[in-house]
């Protein structure tokens, strides 16, 4: 008898947990994730008039524009790896980034967590670095296309290809360098016939499907990332003559940890016909100069005007009130500032970056200058859509922020960045500090330090580290690198 009521209990509850589970997914909002590659914070929104971001803005003027956000770690894939697993860079090995599921096969990603509260999870263009996650999607876009849609650059790569095939060149990074292409390109081409174009129309595709559940549906732009190519239309929007030049002087004192020499893949300098810098401080002139930014911004422009055609159908799908609105950029990137382009070190260039997030009803144009970090945008989303925050999450939800963009806020954002030789760049961002230690792995022996003053912007003059008047404030922000990050939280969120 005992048996008979212990089953049919158990029966009750399973079917009760079975209509919750069916009933309680449609009551969800949706999440619209936009990343965007290598995007700086310069924007319409961040108060930059001389990048054409319409699109961009025009979300901003709905959602809550994130001013000081940091990335946890300047490089695609160990940016990426971070804010979709919700892990801090030190717990994500340069394997894991590139093939997660191999390497931390039971961690829960950002996507799985919603795939396992009923969503539909779909992947459309770079969302992660060089792996899928095939756990985390319900749904992988194959869509891809060549960096280039010039005939004459497509047919050069080829030959290059067969060539490099006779010389027994095999090595990925090898066969890279000798396929490379011009850094920019130009030419009267409709949206689509980029990537990023493509992965526009197939996000609008998305869009209108019409679904039973909720979505997440994660969509990466891979622009304005290297090489610069933009349709013509892009380009035509800005005068390459009043571009303005960067300042190109490298701050005073710097460690020799603190911009990478080494040959970087996705270095301007790599490109085809772009002239080669044999040191730092070494510049291009300035029509290259202007040349690039000029591709820069073009493709800025473009993908601005890609997400204008995502959130149009998003509108147009009636589902805008029910759907929650994440643009990131992975990480920064120099123009040619301190004569270094690209990405990869701990300067504000380079951490620093475009957050942006609508919340309907929540969220109507406001800024808010906390700290925050892109570890936050896991808890922030699964708080925002009901769904429990994983214990493993490093980050703290910014929701609080939303009701209070003011409000006491984390101490410091961290940033890291490797060196050979097994050295890492530990640092972080106070309202007016950056500080970077360089330290040893194994050892953890500090070899290097940097201080910069960063309360007139992101251009800094000088390394203060090592100048007697800074001592105190060097101490004061070394014991705050070094009892990291748990002890930076927001007071109310810090745990014991
Ligand atoms: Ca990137």
């Amino acid at each position: 008898m005992k048996r008979l009521q212990l089953l049919l209990l158990l029966g009750m509850l399973l079917l009760t947990q079975e209509v919750s589970q069916s009933a309680e997914p449609s009551a969800r909002p949706n999440v619209l994730f936009i990343v965007i590659d290598d995007l700086r914070p310069e924007l319409g929104c961040y108060g930059n008039d001389r990048v054409l971001t319409p699109h961009i803005d025009r979300l901003a003027r709905s959602g809550m524009v994130f001013t000081q956000a940091y990335c946890q770690y300047a490089i695609c894939w160990a940016s990426r790896a971070s804010v979709l697993t919700g892990y801090r860079p030190d717990r994500i090995s340069k394997k894991a980034a590139h093939d997660l599921r191999r390497y931390m096969p039971k961690v829960l990603s950002l996507p799985q967590h919603f795939r396992n509260h009923g969503y539909d999870t779909i992947s459309i263009g770079k969302v992660y670095h060089g792996n899928q996650d095939k756990p985390g999607w319900t749904e992988i876009s194959p869509v891809r296309r060549p960096y280039y849609a010039d005939p004459k650059t497509l047919a050069y790569q080829e030959e290059r290809r067969k060539e490099a095939e006779r010389l027994g060149i095999t090595k990925p990074l090898d066969l890279y360098h000798y396929t490379i292409g011009p850094p920019v390109e130009c030419i009267d081409v409709p949206d689509n016939a980029y990537a990023d174009g493509a992965w526009a129309d197939e996000a609008i595709r998305q869009l209108r499907r019409p679904r039973n559940r909720p979505f997440f549906l994660a969509v990466g732009f891979i622009k304005p990332h290297l090489p610069f190519c933009a349709p013509k239309k892009y380009w035509d929007l800005y005068d390459r003559s009043k571009i303005p030049l960067p300042d190109s002087r490298l701050p005073k004192g710097i460690t020799k940890y603190t911009f990478k020499t080494r040959r970087l893949p996705d270095n301007v300098v790599n490109y085809l016909g772009v002239p080669r810098l044999k040191r730092l401080g070494d510049t291009l002139d300035d029509a290259w100069t202007r040349k690039l930014i000029h591709g820069y911004y073009a493709c800025t422009s473009y993908v601005d005007a890609q997400v204008g055609r995502v959130l149009e159908a998003l509108e147009e799908s009636g589902k805008a009130d029910r759907t929650i609105v994440i643009l990131w950029g992975d990480h920064g990137f120099k123009l040619g500032e301190y004569s270094v382009w690209s990405k990869s070190s701990n300067m504000e260039y380079d951490t620093h970056a475009p957050l942006i997030l609508r919340v309907p009803g929540r969220t109507a144009g406001e800024r808010c200058n906390a700290l925050v970090e892109f570890v936050d945008i896991y808890p922030t989303l699964a708080q925002l859509c009901g769904l429990d925050i994983p214990s493993h999450c490093e980050g703290t939800s910014m929701v609080p922020l939303l009701e209070d963009p003011d409000r006491p806020w984390k101490k410091a954002a961290f940033s890291q960045f490797h060196r050979p030789g097994g050295i890492m760049g530990y640092s972080l961002r106070t309202d007016r500090w950056r500080y970077v230690e360089w330290q040893e792995r194994k050892t953890k022996n500090v070899i290097a330090r940097e201080l910069y003053d960063q309360s007139r912007g992101p251009f800094v003059e000088a390394n203060l580290a090592e100048l007697p008047e800074y001592a105190d404030t060097v101490a004061q922000l070394s014991a705050l690198l070094r009892a990291g990050w748990r002890q930076a939280r927001p007071p109310a969120i810090e745990k014991p």
